[in-house]
């Protein structure tokens, strides 16, 4: 890949795989089917997609053998690699937690003192003792954590939990959080030495921002009758002053409003109860600000 290509790295098959793709292509690149290839060139856009096993994106982008990586921050502390955190994504979202079997009980992290903890992420594990002076014992398991307490390897685990699910399939319950984590652009410390490149990276952050914030909105539309129009302002939530038209009943205007997408739902029986009629809530693709 001897080009002046942006090299971004994401993960080849896994939880975030499918976001990050969705993500590329609310940007408006055009990523060609990947299924089995190592990387891709986007054909839209001067970058390649290089395609990894998440842990090993953060030390690509250390390198800077990628400009730029897609990876949860769980990954990203537990490698303890030097790069910079461009934007946080929105998605992946999950806690690192400790879990303890369910007929125990764990009022503080004091709890810990003197407890084996079974984990995937010892250094952020370690790093949590560290700073809260507890004294436990941290065992490194690469898979299957939850089933170290059943087995007497463990008294306690510290695992990514996201509905809770896998927890209480093995007798397990949540306890204290170590760490939310949710996936984020990483960035080669030293890409803005490379003219070019930074000028690509920052059409493309551009680009992703404006994607973020669309998918946070929602576009409403209504007509309301005349007289209710200082209090329909008052109720929606527009991320700007909504545009009011005039339509040919002289006694009803149409209304339009960027708002935040969670809270149409709040707002729709108010918006009721002023005669608004005609509701129309549109997914946005992009807003540029
Ligand atoms: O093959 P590769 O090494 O690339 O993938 P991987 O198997 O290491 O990672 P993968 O695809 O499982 O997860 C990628 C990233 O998704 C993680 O690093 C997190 O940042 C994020 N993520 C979000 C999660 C979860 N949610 C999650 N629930 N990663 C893992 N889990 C697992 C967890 O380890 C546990 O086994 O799901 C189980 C718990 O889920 P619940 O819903 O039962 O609580
Ligand atoms: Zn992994």
């Amino acid at each position: 890949m001897p080009n002046g290509n942006l090299k971004l790295a994401i993960q080849k098959s896994g939880r975030l795989t499918e976001k990050s793709l969705q993500l590329l292509k609310t940007c408006g690149l055009d990523v060609e089917n990947y299924k089995d290839r190592l990387f891709v060139t986007v054909r839209n856009f001067p970058m390649d997609i290089l395609f990894l096993r998440d842990d090993d994106i953060p030390e690509y982008v250390q390198n800077g053998v990628a400009d730029l990586g897609i990876v949860g921050e769980n990954v990203l502390l537990e490698k303890r690699s030097v790069v910079d955190i461009a934007k946080k994504l929105g998605y992946g979202r999950c806690k690192l937690r400790i879990g303890i079997p369910e007929y125990e009980e764990l009022e503080n992290i004091e709890g810990l003192n003197g407890k084996t903890i079974a984990t995937s992420y010892p250094n952020i594990m370690q790093s949590f003792l560290n700073e809260n002076k507890l004294d436990s014992r941290v065992i490194q398991i690469s898979g299957s954590v939850e089933i170290t307490p059943s087995l007497g390897i463990a008294d306690y685990i510290c695992d990514l939990v996201s509905t809770g699910t896998t927890l209480q399939m093995n007798k397990l319950k949540k306890s204290f959080t170590i760490l939310e984590s949710e996936a984020v652009l990483i960035k080669y410390k030293e890409l803005e030495m490379n003219n070019e490149k930074a000028e690509i990276f920052s059409n493309l952050l551009a680009r992703i921002e404006s994607g973020l914030n669309a998918k946070n909105s929602k576009y409403l539309m209504m007509n309301i009758p005349k007289n209710s129009l200082k209090k329909i302002v008052e109720i929606i939530p527009s991320l700007k002053s909504p545009t009011v038209l005039s339509l040919a009943d002289e006694n009803m205007l149409a209304i339009q409003s960027v708002i935040p997408a969670d809270k149409f739902w709040e707002i729709n029986e108010d918006l009721h109860n002023e005669g608004a009629t005609d509701i129309l809530l549109l997914p946005i693709e992009n807003i540029i600000l």
